[in-house]
């Protein structure tokens, strides 16, 4: 799309009243009908080319597929950042990670990151009358400033926030501590073992990657050399609560029966299941039904495991007669990494396929394939499947959600999110003006009518582990991103207005809640 100089200031004054204030609600408002049930699964760095309905060829994904043909399937859906912590936040509290601190990659010993007096939006969704779950990867921390202790019931957990039930790997799989917490609590911790853990020193005597490199059945290709748990050395190290530990190649089956158990018992009223897959995040261990079936390696596996993830809890919802009142959200927490710090072969055995799409970087990254990610939306009763187009952020979900559901937002709570239910609806293709993009150094970029400007900065352009292109550059970029997807030429001084404009643009969003921010924090009624 072409876009005319002087457009650009009058959409940032419509732009500064929408990042700010509440954006107008929908008519779905006045619409009667059955409270649907709420799934939102995020997988764990999929990328956008890695699905058979987003163009794969070299992978087959038939559930996501299914589900993609049956309701919304967008093309240009954004996480708002390029890892994971931060996409997280920004989905559950309607807020840009970017606004708070503590809001990089968590340890696995972080504290909780959301503040407990925040409304999330699970807050608001149990108001309306909900079942609350959360099931597999959390990764906002858990537990007081300071860390978490293991050894007792966790407090402040997800319950703290609006979740009834919590079945959570505590971080990322590659983290220690390796062990399930069920409401608060260690799964099958032996109060004799307890746990010890640490991210600044080794803790215990179990062998270490970095000192006994030959006890590994998966060797690190960067970091990941601290305490070694299932043959796996991960990041951070840990002792004790060995009748706790995960079985990697069982955490899918785990996690799955765990959500299909919460569905089952909720079946009669509305809930809501958020659940986070451990696949595809390194590292890739797919049980041996899935090992060796995508001859792509363990990375192609885990695809396929993913894939079983999604047709499992389709069926559940089939088998229970819920699927039709169901809004199914299923997308990715950020894009796709290929070498993420294990040997597992997932370059050398890509065979032509392409996770990243067409598109410029990767996971960590501000160019495309760090933020663009697939984004689902079905509900059958409610969606006639559809090609949506239009802008799209995750950032959206909160006040999209609560407007289907009729709920208010508290004043403050939810600042960046913006209703647009009726483009997740397929009713309309006129998307958010514009969509933010966040990368592992906070770098940011917007993308407006066509056009992507990423702001200077004077972090390191490549990601030292990955190699991945960061977007970091001391010049400002520009990119006409409808003729130059792959933003392979950067404009910025052939558009020098365009580009004043955008950062411009940017600024004011990253001002506007300057002397807002206290209110975000108002107390639960
Ligand atoms: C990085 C890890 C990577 C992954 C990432 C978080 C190394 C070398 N790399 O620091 O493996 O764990 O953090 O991924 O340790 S995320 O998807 O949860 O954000
Ligand atoms: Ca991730």
């Amino acid at each position: 799309m072409k876009i005319s100089f002087r457009h650009l200031p009058l959409l940032s004054s419509v732009i500064l009243t929408s990042a700010c204030g509440s954006s107008p609600q929908t008519n779905l408002r006045n619409t009667e009908y059955e409270r649907p049930n709420i799934v939102y699964i995020f997988a764990d760095d999929l990328g956008i080319g890695d699905l058979s309905c987003y163009g794969a060829t070299k992978i087959s994904t038939p559930n996501i597929d299914r589900l993609a043909g049956q309701g919304t399937q967008f093309t240009n859906a954004y996480a708002t950042s390029a890892t994971s912590t931060p996409s997280r936040f920004g989905l559950l509290t309607g807020m840009y990670p970017w606004r708070q601190k503590n809001t990089g990659i968590a340890p696995g010993n972080s504290e909780l990151i959301i503040d407990t007096a925040c409304v999330t939006m699970t807050d608001v969704i149990k108001r309306a009358g909900y079942a609350t779950g959360v099931v597999g990867k959390w990764h906002l921390g858990l537990g007081p400033e300071g860390g978490t202790d293991f050894n007792k019931k966790i407090s402040p957990n997800t319950q703290d926030i609006g979740f009834d039930y919590e079945f959570v790997i505590p971080a990322t799989v590659d983290r220690v501590p390796c062990v399930f917490v069920e409401n608060g609590l260690v799964v099958g911790l032996d109060p004799n073992d307890p746990i010890q853990v640490s991210y600044t020193e080794k803790v215990g005597s179990w062998p270490t990657g970095e000192e006994n490199p030959e006890l590994v059945t998966l060797k690190p290709s960067q970091g990941h050399n601290n305490t070694i748990v299932n043959g796996i050395p991960r990041i951070g190290w840990m002792t004790g609560g060995t009748s706790a530990l995960w079985v990697d190649e069982e955490i899918a089956d785990v996690i799955t029966d765990k959500a299909k158990r919460f569905i089952e018992r909720h079946k009669d009223k509305p809930f809501f299941l958020y659940m986070g897959t451990q696949d595809v995040h390194v590292p890739r261990v797919p049980h041996a039904r899935f090992a060796g079936k995508s001859n792509m390696g363990t990375r192609g596996d885990v695809i396929l495991q993913l894939d079983w993830t999604i047709g499992e809890i389709m069926n559940t919802l089939d088998s229970l007669n819920i699927a039709d009142n169901t809004i199914f959200i299923f997308t990715s927490d950020n894009g796709a990494v290929i070498d993420d710090g294990y040997q597992d072969m997932a370059y050398e055995l890509l065979n032509g396929h392409t996770p990243m799409g067409i598109y410029r970087g990767g996971k960590y990254s501000v160019y495309e394939a760090g933020t663009r990610v697939p984004f689902i939306v079905r509900w059958p009763a409610r969606i006639k499947p559809n090609k949506q187009r239009a802008l799209f952020s995750q950032i959206d979900v909160y006040a999209s959600l609560a407007a289907i559901l009729n709920q208010t937002i508290p004043a403050g709570a939810a600042p960046d999110s913006q209703d647009h239910s009726e483009v997740m609806l397929g009713k309309t293709n006129a998307g958010r003006p514009f969509v933010v993009q966040q990368n592992l150094d906070n770098t940011l970029a917007i993308i407006q009518e066509g056009w992507k400007y990423i702001e200077p900065s004077y972090a390191e352009p490549i990601e030292f582990w990955t190699k991945t292109e960061l977007g970091n550059s001391i010049n400002p970029q520009l990119y006409n991103i409808e003729a130059d997807p792959s933003e392979k030429m950067n404009i910025a001084l052939i558009h020098p207005d365009i580009t004043k404009d955008l950062a411009k643009t940017l600024q004011d969003i990253k001002n506007c809640n300057d002397n807002e921010t206290p209110d975000f924090m108002i107390a639960k009624q």
